[in-house]
């Protein structure tokens, strides 16, 4: 692949066995991702975990704190999100917050448990003036000794790189599903956009957080097709959330039909196998999961929570619930 430019990556079969790929940059068709998918079960989760424990603490699982920098009132339509303008959620449209309202937010976050402080924006992607108080705040956190990401949009040139100066550990721009489905959800940017994004962020040196939503009614084949996308960036994401659709009502996919939930298990192992080295995180969408689904997730290789009692705008489980949660799995935080 062309590290230059990303680009949709192909959906040709190769010759490659799904079995034994243990190298960083081998490639996934998304057949092969398909078949991973319709494995039995107990096959899948199995040979998830063994590649998970090859890579990783097997019982460690890293606490990531979320804050909302600036909420509502997006110019975009991506039809799952309750920030979005034009659909009529309920969501506060709020500006940007101040310096200190982040800083406080991350040293709660962290004296909570937290390793890790996400700042999300609801823009398209961000003005010379938000990224001045960006880095501010990039900055600010980062100096409190917890890792940083951001999740602001679409980069334009140079941008990327004052992120990065500024500290930024993680920039978080997410495909959301396979390229074929993606028109569905998302008209006002492309898949190339992202994909463009995706390329000053590794250019810049910051390390890459990129996955997608599952649940948006799309089919199993698709699933597969996000996940071949993520595994065939060259190199794969450091970083994988795998979120399940919070459904609001107002927004275009509210009244989708449930997912079954070993589908979502499913593609948590799919991307823990095809990304060894990738934190996946277990992300959006846990309020509406049973222990047990959560339990399987981390089975099937899940490394990662959203902790505190919001995502964005939207509902996550109570700290306390995800602190019985860990203990009686006996899992300890990253
Ligand atoms: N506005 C920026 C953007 O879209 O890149 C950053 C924030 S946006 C809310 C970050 C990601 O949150 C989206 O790409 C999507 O994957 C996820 N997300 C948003 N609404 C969601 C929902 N209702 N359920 C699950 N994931 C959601
Ligand atoms: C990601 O993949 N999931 C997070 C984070 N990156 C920014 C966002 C989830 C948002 C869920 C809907 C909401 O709370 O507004
Ligand atoms: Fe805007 Fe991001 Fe929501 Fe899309 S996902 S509508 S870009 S805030």
């Amino acid at each position: 692949m062309n590290l230059d430019s990303l680009t949709i990556s192909e959906t040709q079969n190769n010759s490659s066995s799904i079995t034994g790929k243990s190298d960083d940059s081998v490639y996934w068709s998304v057949a092969e991702i398909q078949s991973l998918l319709d494995t039995p079960f107990n096959d899948l989760i199995y040979r998830a975990q063994c590649i998970h424990r090859q890579h990783h603490d097997a019982n460690g699982v890293q606490l990531s704190t979320l804050i909302s920098v600036k909420t509502g009132g997006c110019p975009e339509d991506c039809g799952y999100c309750p920030q979005a303008a034009r659909y009529h959620t309920g969501v506060d449209n709020q500006d940007m917050l101040s310096l200190e309202e982040v800083v406080s937010a991350a040293a709660a976050a962290k004296a909570n448990g937290a390793s890790r402080f996400c700042m999300g924006a609801a823009w398209r992607g961000p003005k010379q003036r938000d990224m001045d108080k960006m880095t501010e705040m990039v900055r600010a956190v980062k100096s409190l000794g917890m890792e940083t990401c951001a999740t602001l949009g679409l980069l334009k040139p140079g941008q990327a790189q004052q992120l990065g100066d500024a500290g930024l550990d993680y920039y978080n721009h997410n495909l959301d599903t396979a390229p074929e489905f993606y028109e569905e959800i998302i008209t006002t940017r492309q898949y190339q956009d992202r994909l463009n994004t995706l390329q000053q962020v590794r250019n810049a040196g910051i390390n890459v957080c990129c996955g997608g939503i599952v649940g948006m009614g799309e089919t199993r084949l698709s699933r597969a097709g996000l996940i071949a996308q993520l595994a065939n960036l060259n190199p794969y994401p450091e970083s994988v959330p795998i979120n399940h659709l919070v459904q609001v009502q107002g927004t275009p996919l509210y009244g989708t039909a449930a997912l079954d939930p070993l589908e979502f298990v499913r593609t948590i192992a799919a991307a823990r196998i095809t990304m060894p080295k990738a934190m996946v995180r277990l992300s959006a969408g846990r309020q509406e999961m049973s222990d047990a689904v959560q339990a399987l997730c981390f089975l099937a290789g899940a490394n990662s929570i959203f902790y505190g009692d919001k995502l964005l705008t939207t509902g996550n489980p109570e700290s306390d619930r995800d602190r019985a949660l860990l203990d009686k799995l006996g899992l300890h935080t990253l």
